[in-house]
């Protein structure tokens, strides 16, 4: 039944996950997918001839929400002032709130499975995300984050002026972020 659903949805061309002035424009390359429980999709299955690594980190999905480069940066910036890694020199970030880009994908579960470029992987409590002021990095110093760096994107966090993450590890400041899933966390 979601399996119908997916392709009805992507037939009638409902789901749209990137903006209307940047998403298929053939400018900018998606970077970052979204998939799992999520109620927006607007790309169908994996297809592990031509997308290697998604299978190379064992991901697999029936549909996911795409997003390019242009549509994250169409999104309300915001800044972040911070040190990174912790204690190290402040940088400044911006970015869209990961909030906002999670709400496009109209998220079902409570919990994110973050996946880096390099493999390293996080799980991370919505209610966190939007208690929080985390941002999806585009940029620092204002210049957009290349792969080799922390691109093509980054989550930070407000460590310097929300009390609550004052001194928090590195741990969940993920570079080089490219997918994200949706998941349920299974009770403890
Ligand atoms: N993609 C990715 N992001 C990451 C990490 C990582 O290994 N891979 N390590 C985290 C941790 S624990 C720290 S201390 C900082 C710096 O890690 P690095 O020196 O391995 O870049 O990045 C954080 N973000
Ligand atoms: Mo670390």
């Amino acid at each position: 039944m979601r399996r119908i659903l997916i392709v009805l949805a992507l037939m009638l061309g409902v789901a749209a996950c990137q903006g209307p002035t940047s998403g298929s424009d053939g400018t900018s390359g998606d970077i970052l997918t979204i998939y799992g429980e999520i109620g927006t999709v607007d790309r169908g299955p994996v297809d592990p001839a031509t997308e290697p690594l998604f299978g190379a980190f064992g991901m697999d999905f029936d549909a996911a929400c795409l997003f390019n480069w242009a549509s994250l940066d169409d999104l309300e910036q915001h800044t972040i002032e911070t040190d990174f890694p912790l204690g190290g020199p402040i940088r400044r970030f911006s970015g869209p709130l990961l909030s906002d880009v999670l709400d496009i994908a109209n998220p079902r579960g409570d919990r994110l499975i973050v996946t880096a470029l390099d493999g390293y992987q996080r799980e991370i409590d919505i209610d966190r995300v939007r208690q929080h002021d985390v941002i999806l990095a585009l940029r620092m110093n204002g210049q957009p984050l290349g792969i080799g760096g922390f691109g093509p994107a980054m989550l930070v966090w407000p460590r310097g002026s929300d009390p609550a993450l004052a001194g928090m590890s590195d741990d969940d400041w993920l570079w080089g972020v490219f997918a994200i899933e949706v998941v349920t966390a299974a009770a403890d």
